[in-house]
């Protein structure tokens, strides 16, 4: 036990690291210029290509994205999704007029990848995947030098029958299927919101068959998203392969499936072992069993799912409450979780306090949270050994004293509700 902790604590530290890193401004790379009005060799904001062009382009090293929407197919194709089988960086958010990458502001500038062809009433003739990120091809895994960082993805809807997985990661499909590939790119700065899957209703990071889907998803928002099966925003599968998603400061809103309301893991005969930390999940809802998170593996797989510094507030408390583990282990740590602890769960420092949470709305920060107030549960309440350096917003946290969630109370943050943002939902 104290091994395998101690293991964990060095993967967080990697992360950190890596978070401080691309918080920075980013390596020398060619920048590939995207706008909708494209036609030029995307070499300036002025001569912007294609994103499906840029995407291609292998001299492309970060591809830059201007505000406005973009669909997968201008014809109708549900099975075209913007495609990465590289290890690239892509950025959205950008007025189109930056020179630096820390200029650019995705909450007030969004860049949407949208889902909603055919018919804009429609949505059971939207792509299948907005987003599909290949580690099986000839390019190699993709590993987190892969950068997916700015976008707002929307509106895919994942029920297809004709091919595997055309039914599972409506706003992105992660694929790390079979020995010796990965598929498992950086999320940062993403907001993923109405996406439908039959399986993973906005990411399904697949790791199948002694694959890897390892994703580090940070500083992102999940809301809305359903699944009529297993996770209504996030599938972590690993049947026989390895999944160690690392999750931290992000959002879960409102998100619905059948089973595990916000993420699914599927560890049997494998590895799945995620990592949540400073996490809010908030209203998810799963019909049968695990509200928030259902954890599942076999007797014989490590499978441990670790959450640390989180809230867990008015999920679905049908069945199970919040968490379910079976045939698994999980730890809960310093979080915000009003039920009884769970089975299979090692529970530590939990607080059944209301975090007094504002409504979601994007307020600092690159994508909508929910700002808990001092006089809630969350507020420096988390276990300072594991205080991320910035909350979702990009706000320093303090090395002692951070708060619960995803979100660090900033001294400004007053208990004024639309003080400085807007409600959105
Ligand atoms: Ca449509
Ligand atoms: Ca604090």
């Amino acid at each position: 036990m104290t091994n395998l902790f101690n293991s964990k604590s060095t993967q967080l530290f990697i992360s950190l690291i890596f978070i401080t890193l691309f918080y920075g401004q980013s390596q020398a790379a060619i920048i590939c210029y995207v706008s909708s009005e494209s036609g030029g060799d995307g070499s300036s904001w002025s001569q912007p290509m294609s994103l499906h062009d840029a995407l291609d382009d292998s001299a492309c090293g970060e591809i830059w994205v201007k505000q406005g929407t973009y669909y997968p197919s201008d014809v109708g194709d549900r099975s075209v999704s913007f495609l990465i089988n590289r290890n690239v960086e892509v950025y959205g958010g950008f007025e189109g007029d930056e020179s630096f990458l820390a200029e650019r502001s995705p909450g007030r500038y969004p860049s949407i990848l949208s889902g909603n062809i055919g018919s804009l009433s429609l949505e059971d003739d939207n792509s299948y995947h907005v987003i599909y990120v290949d580690g099986t091809g000839a390019n190699g895994p993709i590993t987190r030098d892969t950068i997916i960082d700015g976008f707002t993805v929307t509106a895919g809807y994942a029920d297809g029958q004709a091919n595997p997985r055309d039914d599972e990661g409506g706003g992105l499909l992660c694929n790390g299927k079979g020995a010796g590939n990965e598929c498992s790119p950086t999320i940062s700065n993403m907001t993923f919101i109405h996406n439908y899957a039959f399986m993973g209703g906005a990411m399904m990071n697949y790791g199948y068959g002694q694959g890897t889907s390892s994703p580090l998803i940070v500083a992102s928002t999940f809301a809305f998203n359903s699944s009529n099966n297993n996770g209504g925003a996030i599938y972590n599968h690993a049947f026989s392969g390895t999944n160690q998603t690392e999750i931290n400061n992000v959002t879960f809103y409102g998100n619905t499936g059948f089973i595990g309301g916000a993420i699914y893991g599927h560890g049997y005969s494998g590895d799945n072992s995620p990592i949540i930390l400073h996490s809010s999940f908030i209203k998810n809802n799963a019909f049968h069993t695990g509200g928030a998170i259902q954890h599942f593996a076999s007797e014989m797989s490590p499978s441990e799912a670790t959450i640390i510094n989180s809230i867990f507030w008015e999920n679905s408390q049908s069945a199970d409450g919040a968490i379910l583990v079976m045939n698994a282990t999980a730890t809960i740590n310093s979080s915000v979780f009003s039920d009884s602890c769970p089975d299979n769960v090692t529970c530590q420092n939990l607080m059944s306090g209301d975090p007094l949470l504002k409504p979601l709305m994007l307020d600092y920060g690159f994508t909508p949270t929910m700002i808990p107030r001092m006089s809630g549960a969350a507020y420096n309440a988390a276990d300072d050994n594991y205080c991320t350096y910035l909350d979702q917003r990009g706000e320093v946290r303090p090395a002692s004293g951070c708060d619960i969630g995803a979100v660090e109370i900033n001294v400004l943050d007053s208990d004024v509700i639309y003080k400085h943002g807007f409600q959105l939902y």
